[in-house]
């Protein structure tokens, strides 16, 4: 008889992509510069010790990679256009990026900026098979960015994770549960998880070199160099990992969105609704204590094309004014592209939470601009609305524009 622990195993076929953006930080700047286009793009530390975040393909054509000395690059590819990293507007690019893939399951654990794992298996439903999902979302990232990205699709991380690697730029590339072996017997061994550049010359000693190898030499023969991650590796090898997709926290970020009624043309009427929004958020983020880094707003038109913008502070606030002032911005912004655009559904949200005790989100939001008035205006609000219901006291400029229209 199986034991419980057996009968509980992960389900056999889920449904995972790995979703990897091209040349992440030097399709940002190329996206933000286009006079950069057909250059090679080197993004990193220029000083003396600096080294390659990232380049772009063009420049990998000379054999820049991550993690190379700068000079090293500036050698190889002396007439590249070489740059800094901007991390507030690459982290900005990943929550748009972060937002896009949450449309289509909850369950996303995010390793990096620009790399995510999606367990789509209870989407399929919804929004078709994994691979017309990672379609569609490719083109979304591509239509809201401007960047690629490249997708894996397997029944588990690992397959999906090696995946994504394997037709980078703009890569779609699925693993049919019946072809795992003849997909992984030929990869070489670095791509193995874990086997780093010690264990590997001592494996190729053994005339390892392939994860078919490693499979077939089986668990007696590599135990001296493997150790007591020998059965780990072999299941790697053999394509199996049940590790579960783990979603982030959910309260990562906040968000308040409200469909109307009607659809909305007028601005003022859109940053009216839009204040309401942010009282709300502002006052879930002081009652948790959390101080906000990203604003973002969403917006959905007449026929369901969703839009979202966001800004990254170089602080993080909890400040209403200081948060509305931002996502005001942020709405005129996409206003100005979408003079005519009829609005169905508009939405503020903010991430990169961070936590701080009730005294110290009091004393310092973190934001130089925000008056100590203000925040007193804040707490006063919130305490009044906490005892008298939902948003029944709001800033006055609410109520400047509510009179307005009516
Ligand atoms: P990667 O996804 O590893 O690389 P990439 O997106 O630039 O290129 P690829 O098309 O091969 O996916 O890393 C994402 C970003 O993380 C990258 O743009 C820059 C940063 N990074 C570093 O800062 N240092 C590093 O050593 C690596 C590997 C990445
Ligand atoms: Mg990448």
């Amino acid at each position: 008889m199986q034991s419980s622990s057996e009968t509980m195993k992960a389900p056999p076929h889920r449904s995972i992509l790995h979703v990897d953006m091209d040349a992440f930080y030097a399709s940002v700047e190329l996206l933000d510069n286009p006079a950069l286009a057909g250059k090679p793009v080197i993004v990193g530390g220029l000083g003396s010790r600096g080294v390659v975040a990232t380049a772009n393909y063009a420049a990998r054509k000379f054999g820049v990679h991550s993690a190379m000395p700068m000079g090293q690059a500036r050698r190889l590819c002396p007439h590249g256009h070489f740059q800094p990293p901007r991390m507030a507007r690459y982290r900005e690019l990943s929550s748009q990026v972060f937002e896009i893939f949450r449309r289509f399951t909850p369950l996303v654990e995010g390793l990096s900026l620009d790399e995510a794992f999606l367990d789509v298996s209870a989407s399929v439903r919804l929004f078709g098979t994994a691979i017309e999902i990672s379609t569609k979302l490719k083109t979304q990232i591509r239509l809201e960015t401007g960047l690629t990205a490249s997708v894996g699709v397997a029944h588990n991380k690992f397959l999906a994770k090696l995946a994504s690697d394997l037709q980078k730029p703009d890569g779609l590339v699925v693993v049919p549960v019946n072809r795992v072996t003849s997909f992984l017997d030929p990869m070489p061994i670095k791509r193995l998880w874990g086997v780093g550049p010690k264990t590997q010359p001592r494996l190729q000693a053994l005339g390892i070199l392939t994860f078919g190898q490693l499979r077939k030499a089986g668990a007696d023969i590599v135990r001296p160099v493997l150790g007591n991650r020998t059965e780990h590796f072999l299941k790697l090898a053999a394509g199996e990992d049940d590790r579960a997709v783990i979603a982030e926290h959910p309260d990562k970020s906040i968000s308040h969105e409200i469909t109307f009624d009607q659809d909305l043309f007028d601005t003022d009427e859109l940053l009216a609704e839009l204040q309401h929004l942010v009282e709300a958020v502002g006052q879930r983020l002081r009652a948790r204590h959390s101080l906000a880094v990203t604003v973002s707003v969403k917006i959905r038109d007449a026929s369901f094309r969703t839009f979202t913008r966001s800004r990254s502070m170089p602080a993080g606030s909890n400040s209403t004014m200081t948060l509305y002032r931002l996502a005001r911005a942020l709405l005129l912004v996409w206003r100005k592209e979408n003079l005519t655009t009829p609005v169905r559904l508009l939405g503020m949200g903010v991430s990169g939470l961070e936590h701080r005790f009730a005294n110290e989100a009091l004393m310092d939001s973190g934001d130089q601009a925000d008056l100590p008035a203000q925040q007193r205006l804040d707490k006063l609000l919130d305490t009044i609305n906490q005892r008298y219901g939902d948003a029944k006291i709001v800033h006055a400029m609410t109520l400047r524009r509510r009179r307005d229209r009516s």
